[in-house]
């Protein structure tokens, strides 16, 4: 069965015989997409409002990511860093520029990204900090996610995460989320290193912080000779209305993690913004990636934040996210299925009224889908609705109304 021309139904039997089952995908087998939409292999039209879970907040396969994809595809897509190339260079300017840090170090992944943060704070701690060596403590908020390897998941507190893939990494201590008093509490410790922290928990069901929480928080960390490191794989890149979250609170992570639509969901991108204090306290051969900062990689990240720059996506996300919330908590006032709605830019969830085992955020995606709306239920019952940040208002309000169409039917 090797043509294209798969029914639905045929492919997911497909990755039923031969794949992992490490997801549980909603029913429907996309084909294609672009800008907001996506399309089924039955030809069935849908928006997107799940993004690639921010990945593509360009919109898919957006013309000028694709070109800059097929035109370095043509010319040199891999080096390894065993030698130069006549692209990293300039993405290097490029992004430390834009996002106002002295370095960058390019990886692939986003949680390949929070890995190299979390070995480069240790290493600051050790050479620059002078934390005693292998003392060295990094403070995690309880509900954070930021990948699956074991480094990651060793600081989950969900087992959904950790069960069965245990012993885990040791020098991690785990506080509330937006809990000043005990971060306080916790930087008490002299070989604290680092915080690491999503300025808005995505898995945890876009969980907004109370509003000063995290510019505290980084003051506190200052005060401490402590690195506040930022996850913004998720809430970077426009997402929520600025071109990165911690940006709403006026202050510059120690460390900056980007991913996801760094490459508009068009190729793994990741990157770590820091100092020339942190940054160089890895040496030639400390650490690195086959394919970090390979030359189609900056390509196309290089291209896919002109998009957000010239596009005005930070701003859009701003606004078009105010009329979203403002639409969806008229429907909460005048639904009880709708017990909360909360988000920042185009990040945003709703909570549905029901016990987070129950199944109806998953029963409601279901019927959006057939109403012409991909959405996805993150943690039972928190429906999170994050669309391209290309949307247009127009288009807003029509899925708006396929929303409210849809709830109305339960
Ligand atoms: C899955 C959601 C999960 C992230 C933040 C780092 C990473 C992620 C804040 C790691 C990745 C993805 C992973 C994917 C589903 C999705 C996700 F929150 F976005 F919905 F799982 F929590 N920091 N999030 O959100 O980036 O290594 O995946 O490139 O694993 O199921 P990655």
């Amino acid at each position: 069965m090797t043509e294209t021309t798969l029914t639905t139904q045929q492919a997911i039997e497909l990755e039923e015989k031969y794949g992992a089952h490490n997801y549980h995908p909603l029913p429907v087998v996309l084909s294609r997409g672009e800008g907001v939409h996506v399309w089924d292999v039955e030809g069935q039209q849908y928006f997107d409002f799940l993004s690639a879970y921010s990945a593509v907040n360009q919109g898919h396969c957006h013309p000028r990511i694709v070109k800059a994809l097929t035109e370095q595809a043509q010319r040199l897509t891999l080096t390894s860093r065993a030698f130069y190339n006549d692209v990293l260079g300039r993405y290097e300017k490029f992004i430390t520029e834009l996002f106002g840090y002295d370095r960058v170090l390019p990886m692939n992944t986003g949680v390949e990204g929070g890995e190299t943060a979390v070995k480069l704070c240790r290493k600051w701690a050790y050479e620059v900090k002078g934390v005693p060596a292998n003392q060295a403590k990094i403070i995690f908020v309880e509900g954070n996610f930021w990948g699956r390897t074991l480094g990651a998941i060793s600081s989950s507190t969900d087992p959904s995460s950790t069960r069965g893939f245990g012993p885990f990494m040791p020098g991690y201590e785990i506080i509330p989320y937006n809990d000043l008093e005990a971060l306080k509490r916790a930087l008490q410790d002299p070989n604290v290193a680092g915080f690491m922290v999503e300025p808005i928990q995505g898995e945890a069901g876009v969980v907004v912080p109370d509003i000063g929480y995290l510019k505290q928080a980084y003051e506190l960390c200052q005060q401490h000779n402590v690195l506040f490191i930022a996850d913004e794989v998720q809430t970077g890149i426009a997402r929520t209305g600025k071109l990165y979250a911690c940006q709403h609170e006026d202050f510059k992570p120690n460390i900056l993690i980007l991913g996801k639509a760094l490459s508009g969901g068009v190729f793994p991108v990741s990157a770590v913004l820091a100092s020339d204090e942190i940054m160089l306290t890895i040496k030639p051969g400390e650490h690195g990636s086959t394919f970090g900062g390979n030359p189609l990689a900056c390509e196309v990240a290089m291209a896919a934040l002109n998009v957000v720059i010239d596009e005005q996506l930070a701003e859009r996300a701003e606004r078009l996210g105010q009329l979203f919330r403002e639409r969806m908590q008229r429907l909460a006032d005048r639904h009880k299925l709708v017990s909360l709605v909360r988000g920042k830019g185009l990040l945003n969830a709703v909570v549905i009224n029901d016990d987070p085992e129950g199944d109806t955020a998953w029963n409601i995606c279901l019927k959006l889908k057939e109403n012409g709306l991909l959405a996805k239920p993150t943690h039972g019952n928190v429906i999170r609705f994050a669309p391209p940040l290309v949307i247009t208002e127009e288009q807003l309000h029509e899925c708006c109304d396929i929303i409210e169409k849809t709830l109305a039917e339960f």
